[in-house]
């Protein structure tokens, strides 16, 4: 496909196992580049309001609904195939976009279940072709300072010993792009660290590096 060219948003990931500190981190960077003048938005997935999978989604993980592994698999990633249009209409409107999850929590959830037929290969496929990252910024928290944060509400995968395998799924997908984050400190040491490289990275894409798939 050609990549249209020139000024655009850039796309900004958070990603890391529950309780690291996503949602903290996204609002902060989104507040901190908005004060700098930087149009921005920030999306979380799965979106489970404004889409058709929406809602079989947020069923599943409040656990009112169950489904087969592979359908909840493809319907996660659906939820990224739905919203991807939008999400390069923004990009290249010139908006940023600070995201909470998107595939890599999509491979490393499902993997973490471990079942037959199952391996991270097949849960990358239906992936393939959505627009990609232009930086991934992990939260890295180990199992104590997790277990030392507020507790678990009920959602299906919040539980410890599943937790563990997640983390250790995204060891696993990590890549020597990303920027991995100690998530053990305070909230605004983390924001420092991410602040700095977000900047670069929206420079970068203001200046026409294209959108990778
Ligand atoms: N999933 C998702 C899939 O299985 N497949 C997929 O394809 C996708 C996209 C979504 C669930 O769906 C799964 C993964 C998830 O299980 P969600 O609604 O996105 O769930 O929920 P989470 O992302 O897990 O959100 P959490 O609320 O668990 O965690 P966050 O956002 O990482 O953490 P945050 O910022 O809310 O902070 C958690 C607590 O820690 C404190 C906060 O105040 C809060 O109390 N905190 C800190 N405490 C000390 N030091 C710091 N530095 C702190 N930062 C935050
Ligand atoms: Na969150």
């Amino acid at each position: 496909m050609q990549q249209q060219q020139g000024p655009r948003g850039a796309f900004i990931l958070f990603e890391g196992v529950d309780r690291c500190g996503k949602s903290t981190q996204t609002s902060l960077l989104a507040k901190a580049l908005q004060s700098k003048g930087v149009a921005v938005e920030s999306w979380n997935f799965p979106d489970r309001k404004n889409t058709v999978t929406g809602h079989a989604i947020n069923e599943y993980l409040a656990g009112k609904q169950d489904h087969n592994d592979r359908a909840i698999h493809l319907l996660f990633s659906a939820n990224r195939w739905e919203k991807s249009d939008a999400l390069l209409r923004a990009l290249h409107s010139g908006t940023s976009l600070v995201v909470d999850r998107y595939a890599y929590s999509g491979v490393a959830y499902s993997a973490a279940k471990a079942l037959p037929g199952m391996d991270a290969a097949w849960c990358k496929a239906p992936d393939a072709g959505l627009p990609a990252p232009d930086l991934v910024v992990y939260l890295e928290l180990d199992n104590a300072a997790a277990a030392a944060r507020a507790g678990f509400g009920g959602e299906r995968y919040e539980k410890a010993e599943f937790q563990d395998r997640v983390r250790a799924a995204f060891q696993q997908l990590k890549e020597p792009s990303w920027l991995v984050v100690d998530a053990s400190q305070s909230v605004e040491q983390i924001h420092e660290q991410i602040l700095a490289e977000a900047l670069q990275v929206v420079r970068r894409c203001k200046e026409g590096q294209p959108i990778q798939q």
